[in-house]
């Protein structure tokens, strides 16, 4: 015996990354409808707007959303107990700050949540992921504004209110902590619809962003549990360990204070308050934080139940003398690559597992992990993807052992991506993450055919043992 009975074993998602339809029903235009295809070296474009003759990937991705009976049923057929997507805001409030919510879009997820539960899937739903209303960019400058809270509140209550019989288990923000990468500036747009001025301090917007995030969040937490006392609601970070490079004591500290920038949204999420290393920094580089009275209650109040965090990759810190404090990265001569550059280090999943049990006490849940691959069906018609029932073994493997022997609370594990959709940071299709291969390449060229791979009945067994048989 290994995983608890009733362990959430499934995939996840994100709407704007597989649903398309970017105009049905009334649907207004996301963060993710500006932004066009990347590719090898090649940043993703944010435009301003939608503009002729250029190609948007998000805005049929995989048009799940005219194919979510087959998909559901496919993904019934590999033995999912849940399955995490996101609402995209923009079906709800197509701008944002409408009065009232869009019913066309209402009933799309109401139909979707009840195709789930025909086949005894738990729906866990992230309420912001990578998602935002443009017309809310444009309007208030995304989350730099306070004027967003409200809005993503109500939106999150309506979602509340309605989906309270469907679904348990909620999340409200999608990595948030992603975009603490200051020289990447689509993180911060497609996490808060945030775009830099011309020499400002970026580090100081995030600030502020960030203490938006926390109190919307903290508020949607308090809202949630009023509408419906036994739901779940978590936060969802991205979590890499970052290891020092030496046992050079100097080294120690640079991992130690990298890990840091990652957990301190952790630490508000979870633990109510902000860490007393993170109001120091903040303190020593002059950030004047515009807070509201209330708001340091409002945190401690809208804590969250369980952790959800992704997992793809882990890094390597080092000291550096001709800056020190800033991020120094080198390679990890004990772990492979994949062909995006992602480190792929399984023992890191056990190691990260450990270390957020302990710190936070509260149940984890898994929702993102996984390898996107170069891929095409072989002769057969069929992808054989060795490489990934390879990675998702070992990953497994790792997770289990913190399970059994290291007594990791763990809810549940989603791979990200089990059927093939856009690439969140290039905005390829070809780069793959599912078990179903789906016909699309790039351009947008292709049938949409979806076409179980080799790993999608790997991963069948796995459920069907309870992870017992890798
Ligand atoms: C996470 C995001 C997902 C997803 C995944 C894989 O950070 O939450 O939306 O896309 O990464 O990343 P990518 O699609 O860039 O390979």
């Amino acid at each position: 015996m290994s995983f608890p009975k009733g362990f959430l074993w499934g995939g996840a998602v994100a709407a704007h990354q597989l649903e398309g339809a970017w105009q049905a029903g009334g649907k207004g235009p996301s963060v993710a409808d500006v932004m066009t295809v990347g590719g090898p070296g090649v940043p993703r474009e944010i435009t301003d707007g939608v503009l002729p003759g250029k190609y948007y990937p998000n805005h049929e991705a995989i048009d799940f959303y005219h194919h979510y009976k087959e998909d559901i049923a496919l993904l019934a057929q590999l033995g999912f107990k849940c399955f995490r997507t996101s609402i995209a805001w923009t079906r709800i409030f197509p701008n944002g700050d409408e009065e009232t919510p869009n019913e066309a879009g209402l009933k799309f997820y109401d139909d979707l949540f009840d195709e789930m539960h025909k086949y005894g899937m738990e729906p866990v739903i992230t309420l912001s992921h990578f998602e935002m209303p443009y017309h809310l960019v444009t309007e208030y400058g995304g989350w730099r504004s306070r004027k967003l809270v409200d809005l993503f509140v109500r939106f999150a209550g309506v979602c509340f209110e309605r989906y309270k019989d469907k679904v348990k288990y909620w999340m409200t923000f999608n990595e948030i902590n992603n975009q603490r990468n200051l020289d990447d500036p689509f993180a911060s747009f497609t996490n808060s619809g945030v775009r830099y001025e011309e020499g400002e301090d970026r580090e100081a917007v995030l600030a502020q962003v960030a203490h938006h995030e926390f109190i919307a969040s903290a508020k949607a937490v308090v809202l949630g549990h009023k509408i419906n006392p036994d739901f779940e609601i978590g936060c969802m970070l991205a979590m890499s360990p970052v290891y020092p490079a030496s046992c050079r004591p100097l080294d120690q500290i640079a991992a130690l204070k990298e890990m840091d920038r990652t957990f301190a949204f952790a630490d508000v999420q979870c633990r109510g308050h902000y860490p007393a290393y993170l109001l120091r920094e903040w303190e020593r580089k002059g950030f004047k934080l515009q807070v509201e009275d209330g708001d340091m209650a409002l945190l401690e109040a809208g804590k969250v139940d369980y952790f959800a965090l992704s997992y793809y990759m882990s890094f390597v810190s080092e000291y550096d003398a001709a800056a020190p404090g800033a991020r120094k990265e080198v390679p990890n001569p004990y772990v492979k690559a994949s062909d995006w550059g992602w480190q792929i280090d399984p023992v890191g999943l056990r190691y990260t597992l450990n270390v957020l049990s302990e710190r936070y006490e509260l149940p984890l849940m898994i929702v993102e992990n996984g390898i996107g691959l170069h891929e095409q069906p072989a002769s057969d018609g069929i992808v054989h993807d060795d490489e990934r029932i390879r990675y998702f073994a070992a990953h497994i493997e790792q997770m289990k052992r913190a399970v059994e022997e290291d007594g990791v609370a763990l809810m549940g594990y989603c791979p990200w991506g089990p059927i093939d959709l856009v690439s969140a940071s290039t905005g390829e299709m070809e780069k793959r993450y599912g078990f179903i291969y789906v016909d699309k390449d790039n351009q947008g060229n292709g049938t949409l055919k979806r076409v179980p791979k080799k790993s999608f009945y790997w991963y069948q067994h796995v459920i069907k043992t309870n992870g017992e048989d890798l």
